[in-house]
């Protein structure tokens, strides 16, 4: 089943481009004076179970930076005096541990193949780097990842030795350099947005493929595997979060990811499931019905987050703020559920926030930043006052309605009883309005039905 739907998938796009990361690092390095250090060191490695790791990823701000994926990485920007040099401190080459673990660039492939001035093997970094932070002033760092290298940076700052006294040399502060990654990272080059578009495809044919092997009696997981699988097998890095395959009452719960049930006729099956390609995210959620036709109940209610997401996707424009998608959905929802006779409240008293009857029934954002993390940095409320958006920023954009019977705090009503459907995709903000990364994943009611359970009957 896979095979075929491969060659549906456009070639991949060129990997980002060693000039693109020098621009980001000279951008990061503007923002420095030249006796500052910026010091980047990748997350270690966790365990799974015994002496097993879990598969390693490293953090999205080494990646945006340098595009090194591989453990035991310190990425260091200093000024030498002359310019700016970017430097990789890595795991250098060693026989007897790449037979055992896998080949490793070293220092030769560093330099060769990523964007930096000078690559050394790690063993050296804790020595070149006290050298190199007695003569600055700031030091650019995010502590709490790291505790040795916490310790080090900190003892720097501490020490008052001689040489401190006569000279003053020697860091004074240290400064969480996230936000300013986070104000680049919010932005998405070109080379960046063919990636996201990339990931997207895949994780829009993954979804398809699902919906045509639905049927009632499959599994969760089986789904859940059909999706996994295609991910893998298009050649990314499988997921970009845990998958969510929820049918019935598992669909009401927003973050379910047991997926081990079976799938009831009469049940509309939520997945929210996104690929990872080259560290880049999707992001998308479909519902459909496992009978391959909408019950009028479970249509009322497609229909209606439809209209919210689409409502809120044409707010995704230059100058609109971040909140706008959020308040066109909530708008169209809480309309829309006063008319379904769910909801006996003004429009205006069901969308308020405490008092309201809508956020019984759509309890979450709209939306969030997409990129290399899925749910992406960036500050969405710089000052206290709602981003404005720019073209470059990326965003979902995911209305629903979960009713969910089995919940004490809420009277569900019975004809809803346990549908929960949510509608997500992944949004690019240009000059010229949204466009739909995951466009390709089938979302009208008539593709829908025409799709699920057609590769199993
Ligand atoms: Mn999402």
């Amino acid at each position: 089943m896979f095979a075929e739907a491969l060659k549906r998938l456009p070639p991949a796009p060129q990997p980002v481009a060693v000039n693109e990361y020098r621009e980001r690092q000279m951008r990061l390095a503007q923002q420095f004076r030249s006796d500052d250090v910026f010091i980047l060191a990748a997350p270690a490695e966790a365990v799974h179970s015994n002496d097993v790791h879990y598969r390693y990823r490293t953090s999205s701000d080494v990646l945006y930076l340098t595009g090194w994926h591989d453990p035991e990485a310190t990425y260091v920007l200093r000024h030498d005096g002359r310019s700016w040099k970017s430097i990789l401190f890595v795991q250098p080459k060693d026989t007897l541990m790449e037979i055992w673990e896998g080949r490793r660039l070293g220092c030769e492939g560093a330099l060769e193949h990523h964007p930096v001035d000078e690559a050394y093997p790690t063993h050296e970094r804790d020595q070149m780097l006290s050298d190199w932070l007695a003569g600055a002033k700031r030091v650019f760092h995010r502590s709490g990842v790291h505790a040795d290298l916490d310790r080090l940076i900190l003892d720097a700052i501490e020490r008052r030795d001689r040489k401190r006294q006569h000279f003053g040399h020697g860091p004074v502060t240290l400064e969480d350099p996230s936000p300013m990654l986070a104000e680049l990272r919010l932005r998405k080059s070109n080379a960046e947005i063919e990636h996201m578009l990339w990931s997207s495809k895949v994780a829009s044919i993954a979804h398809e493929l699902a919906m045509r092997h639905s049927h009632p009696g499959v599994r969760e997981n089986h789904l859940q595997s059909i999706i996994e699988g295609f991910f893998s097998y298009a050649g990314g890095e499988g997921w970009s979060y845990p998958s969510i395959v929820g049918c019935g009452e598992n669909a009401t719960i927003l973050h379910y990811t047991v997926n081990n049930d079976v799938c009831g006729e009469d049940e509309v099956v939520l997945i929210d499931a996104g690929s990872e390609f080259r560290g880049y995210a999707s992001d998308i959620t479909r519902s459909w019905p496992i009978s391959g036709t909408f019950s009028d109940a479970q249509r009322e209610l497609y229909d209606l987050v439809l209209k919210a997401q689409e409502a809120a996707i044409a707010r995704c424009r230059v100058g609109e703020a971040y909140t706008a998608p959020h308040e066109a959905a909530r708008r169209v929802l809480a309309e829309g559920l006063i008319q379904l006779g769910v909801i006996e409240q003004t429009v205006d008293e069901a969308l308020d926030l405490e008092t309201g009857d809508l956020r019984k029934w759509y309890m979450h954002n709209t939306s969030h930043w997409i990129g290399l993390d899925v749910h992406d940095v960036g500050v969405y409320k710089p000052n206290g006052e709602p981003r404005t958006l720019e073209s470059g920023m990326c965003l979902t954009v995911e209305p629903g309605l979960y009713f969910g019977a089995w919940r004490p705090d809420v009277t569900c009503p019975e004809r809803y009883a346990n549908i929960g459907i949510r509608i997500e995709d992944d949004v690019l903000v240009t000059d010229d309005g949204p466009v739909v990364l995951t466009a390709d994943c089938p979302k009208t009611i008539a593709e829908i039905e025409s799709i699920v359970g057609s590769e199993w009957k």
